[in-house]
């Protein structure tokens, strides 16, 4: 695929979020849509966001618990970027008037302390953290009826849209494989998981990032923000709800849609 194929697809990706207006999957006028190509049409993507004053805040994986792979139909882990608009306080507010059909969902978020480059041991990844948090994601997928393959979703960065972090903590002392996760909106809880659904141990995300990453001749910058995907499935995010995380040691994390 070309430099100009590539160009455009991040453009038309680009005005979808932009406008809040769905376009069709990539794949179904070009099923064979290599995943090389799909992330190269990411990079565009965040290329013209950067180009526009935005900047890197981290990066994300997707498709890391059964319950996700399921609820998607698509069973392979993803990478996306975060950038800095992105993120909103923990106990503050998200604007969802304008987006498609945002959904959000029950996170574990790493900060790097120091770069993770090239392929690397559970033990290396958690070393390489100042910290851990309970996160909210929010997604907000470019394609009609949030339906997408495998290439699609990797184009359009993995549907990110929003985070919300958690007060950081240091790792000691947490067990990582044992969190509990209970989201709730307006009170009433809708989701609950533990964070072992996420890979057996959201570490272990981190460092499949670092060797996905490695493998296109990339690293974790020190200071990135990583999630690790989603423990429980996404719910629909409407204008007003009130979404809490509580998370054992971690949590709590909460945000209002506006
Ligand atoms: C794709 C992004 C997946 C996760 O945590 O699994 C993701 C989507 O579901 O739209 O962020
Ligand atoms: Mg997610």
């Amino acid at each position: 695929m070309t430099a100009t194929d590539i160009a455009a697809r991040a453009a038309l990706l680009e005005k979808a979020r932009a406008d809040g207006r769905p376009v069709e999957q990539l794949t179904k006028s070009e099923p064979g849509l290599p995943l090389d190509a799909a992330y190269r049409i990411q990079d565009e993507g965040i290329r013209l966001r950067v180009a526009a004053g935005d900047a890197v805040a981290g990066y994300k994986m997707g498709l890391t618990s059964e319950a996700k792979m399921a609820q998607m139909g698509v069973r392979e882990p993803i990478a996306g970027v975060l950038l800095r608009s992105m993120r909103a306080e923990n106990g503050g507010t998200f604007a969802v008037k304008g987006l498609i059909h945002p959904r959000i969902e029950a996170e574990i978020a790493f900060v790097l302390g120091r770069e993770l480059r090239g392929r690397v041991t559970r033990e290396e990844a958690a070393a390489a953290c100042d910290g851990v948090a309970a996160a909210l994601e929010i997604v907000d997928s470019r394609f009609q009826n949030f339906k997408f393959t495998l290439p699609d979703v990797v184009a359009d960065n993995c549907s990110s849209c929003g985070f919300v972090l958690g007060a950081v903590r240091p790792m000691a002392g947490v067990d990582l494989k044992a969190i509990p996760l209970e989201m709730s909106i307006d009170g009433k809880p809708v989701q609950r998981g533990s964070s072992a659904d996420i890979l057996g141990d959201p570490v272990l995300s981190l460092a499949a990032l670092a060797s996905m990453m490695a493998a296109r001749g990339l690293a974790i910058p020190a200071g990135s923000i990583v999630l690790a995907g989603a423990a429980t499935q996404a719910v629909p995010l409407t204008p007003g709800a009130h979404v809490s995380l509580a998370a054992g040691p971690l949590g709590p994390v909460s945000v209002r849609a506006l």
